[in-house]
């Protein structure tokens, strides 16, 4: 499994999809004020966010959101941050770093964060699967095998874990909206009401409303063939909280909350997941 990732400042990225030279380009990047920065660990629900963000752009502005770039911001060649800097404002940009591996001027421009947290254990399901469904990139074997392996921290973005260190300090900053995918799930259009005025857009209910249904697991699964080609069935899976109970073992469960307890218990982090 090695050679899927190379190692980058201490953590493990997918070869197929980032360069140790893009992200020297990184620390070139200019952020705009207006710019809105989408920041998960990977299979948290960064394209449903990233889809409601579309809508209410679309709602408030009837623009159609156009952007020529692979979203994740340190993906790509590294010529991508000169491209980026014609592109028309807000721009939208996804990544699942740290915080403190992000370009410094997205803080020092105050661009809007909004930060996704799903369950780790829903997580690491997520990812397995995806690993596991999509033709392009190599499977784990098994589930045993992945599960040892997210534990480790050895899996593309690295360990949840340390992420979540990371962003736990962080997530009352001023210009960072957290967000929970189990909030989400429970009530949509209360939580795509709350995105909208941290992002300072002003739809109307009738908007928010449009905007849940066409927001929902089915409505964006039916048509995530049209919105990402070939892999779009396999990224909207299932769309389920809870589904980690069909995979983990007891032992696997109570190895994961022990690591729980030990590493975010004490945090804002871990008394805000629904965990
Ligand atoms: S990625 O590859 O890291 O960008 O994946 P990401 O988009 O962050 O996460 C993929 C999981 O989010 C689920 N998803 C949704 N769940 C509920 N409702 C909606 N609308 C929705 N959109 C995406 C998606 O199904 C993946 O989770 P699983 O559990 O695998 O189904």
């Amino acid at each position: 499994l090695s050679r899927l990732f190379f190692t980058y400042q201490g953590i493990p990225y997918p070869v197929t999809m980032c360069t140790s030279e893009t992200f020297q380009a990184l620390d070139t990047f200019e952020a705009r004020h207006d710019d809105i920065v989408l920041a998960s660990y990977p299979k948290c629900g960064s394209n449903w966010i990233l889809h409601i963000v579309h809508e209410l752009i679309f709602a408030v502005s009837k623009k159609k959101y156009e952007y020529p770039e692979f979203p994740v911001l340190e993906c790509g060649d590294s010529e991508k941050y000169q491209r980026m800097k014609q592109f028309p404002s807000p721009r939208i940009l996804a990544t699942h770093l740290h915080y403190d591996k992000l370009p410094g001027s997205i803080y020092k421009n105050k661009a809007k964060i909004l930060v996704i947290f799903r369950n780790p254990k829903d997580t690491a399901v997520s990812f397995f699967h995806f690993h596991k469904d999509v033709p392009d990139i190599p499977s784990y074997g098994s589930w045993d095998e992945f599960f040892r392996q997210f534990m480790k921290g050895q899996v593309s973005w690295g360990s949840y874990f340390d992420f979540a260190i990371n962003w736990s300090k962080h997530l009352d900053d001023e210009n960072v909206k957290f967000i929970l995918y189990e909030d989400l799930k429970e009530n949509l259009a209360t939580e795509i009401k709350q995105i909208a005025e941290f992002l300072g857009f002003s739809p109307t209910e009738e908007q928010i409303q449009t905007i849940s249904v066409k927001s929902t697991f089915q409505a964006m699964r039916a048509k995530s063939q049209e919105t990402h080609g070939a892999v779009g069935p396999f990224l909207f899976r299932k769309g389920e909280v809870g589904d980690w109970k069909n995979l983990f073992s007891g032992t696997q469960n109570q190895e994961m909350d022990e690591k729980f307890k030990k590493s975010l218990a004490g945090t804002s982090l871990g008394a805000k997941l629904k965990y």
